[in-house]
């Protein structure tokens, strides 16, 4: 399971050392948050941003794009130093072409899809896609609530995946606390978007917190395992 803090949820001041203090707690990747005010009511994070940030750690940067046209963009994005881009289906007049050419650049291709999209428009593009973004509250805020109906949807997803036998992850994205947690890994979630539902807290120490969170996912691990 990889744990990627959502920095839209971090200390905007002071985010090259939250950076650098969550690389070494060895975070799996960080992942941003890039709206737009058009397809989002908000805004966050920009290129230069990810731009700086990328001298201080090596681990995999994942932009989620909520912005409209995010085929002009994808350049942008990549030329900063993302290793991963997802763009919503919901935005992408060309979701194929976007893709592709995320691809094209050496990148990882993500679709994101807000709770109420139905599955049904990856059917084309499974071969172009190499993670799926499953937000499980409406994109634009933090600290937002879980929609319990993208449950369902990941399972139907997971079965998507294994019907097309490739190598796609799930991302989980929104409110992921550790009650929901265990029902999103059981479900077959493999990437975990951390906010402040379990990862920026103001009771305990971003290191902490890292720790807490890896202990409590191997813990559920050495559970499967005795289990089956
Ligand atoms: C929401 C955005 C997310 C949030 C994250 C916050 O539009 O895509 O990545 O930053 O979900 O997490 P939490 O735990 O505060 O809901
Ligand atoms: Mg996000």
């Amino acid at each position: 399971t990889a744990i990627g803090p959502s920095l839209m949820c971090a200390d905007m001041g002071t985010l090259q050392n939250t950076v650098k203090r969550l690389d070494e707690a060895n975070v799996d990747f960080f992942h941003f948050d890039i709206m737009d005010g058009k397809f989002v009511p908000n805004f966050t994070m920009g290129p230069d941003m990810i731009k700086s940030l990328r001298a201080h750690t090596n681990k995999l940067f994942d932009a989620h794009l909520m912005i409209e046209e995010p085929e002009r963009y994808i350049d942008l994005f990549a030329d900063a130093g993302c290793d991963m881009i997802s763009v919503h289906a919901e935005a992408a007049t060309h979701l194929q072409r976007t893709l592709q050419k995320i691809k094209n650049r050496g990148l990882r291709a993500g679709v994101a899809l807000n709770p109420a999209t139905p599955l049904n428009c990856l059917e084309y593009v499974w071969d172009t896609v190499d993670y799926i973004v499953l937000m499980t509250v409406n994109p634009g805020f933090a600290g937002q609530k879980f929609i319990p109906m993208t449950l369902k949807k990941i399972t139907l997803l997971k079965n998507l995946i294994e019907d097309s036998g490739r190598n796609i992850d799930i991302q989980v994205d929104g409110n992921i606390s550790y009650e929901v947690i265990p029902q999103v890994l059981e479900r077959g979630a493999e990437m975990l978007v951390c906010g402040t539902s379990c990862l920026f807290r103001k009771e305990e120490s971003l290191e902490h917190a890292t720790s807490n969170l890896r202990h409590f996912l191997q813990g559920l691990e050495e559970k499967n395992l005795a289990n089956s």
